[in-house]
């Protein structure tokens, strides 16, 4: 390993000497401690029969986090506006092809507002809905 640094850099060398031949020991970098995981108690939060895939957006452009799921066995998505303290608001169902078995979330239009579309499992169809920014 060589390093091209100006003269005037003798003190920068030896820093950077030294920092290649230190082992990194950040947390969570190989050979360091794991980094422990740990969750608040689980809270259950209803998204339609058959919820399939699970996805985030900002689907009422609020800054806060919501959740959609593709409901299988009720044709539809179910989004839940999030109030940015890990709580969310009563579902709101958009309706899809039939059997929606997976959902992504995306800015399909490139208009900045965050839009879903479901893999439709049944009706071999993907829906696609176009955000308005209200959720
Ligand atoms: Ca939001
Ligand atoms: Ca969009």
């Amino acid at each position: 390993m060589s390093f091209t640094l100006p003269a005037s850099g003798l003190l920068r060398r030896a820093t950077v000497l030294l920092a290649a031949a230190l082992p990194l020991a950040l947390p969570g970098a190989a050979g360091a401690a794991p980094l422990a995981a740990d969750f608040a108690p689980a809270a259950a939060i209803t998204m339609g029969n058959g919820p399939r895939g699970l996805e985030s957006g900002d689907f009422n452009a609020d800054g806060k986090r919501d959740l959609i799921s593709a409901s299988q066995l009720s044709n539809a998505a179910i989004v839940r506006l999030g109030n940015g303290a890990g709580g969310f608001g009563s579902p709101v169902t958009w309706s899809t092809g039939a059997g929606p078995f997976a959902v992504t979330v995306a800015d399909l239009n490139g208009d900045g507002r965050q839009d879903f579309a479901t893999a439709n499992v049944s009706a071999s169809t993907v829906t696609v809905r176009l955000g308005t920014g209200t959720g």
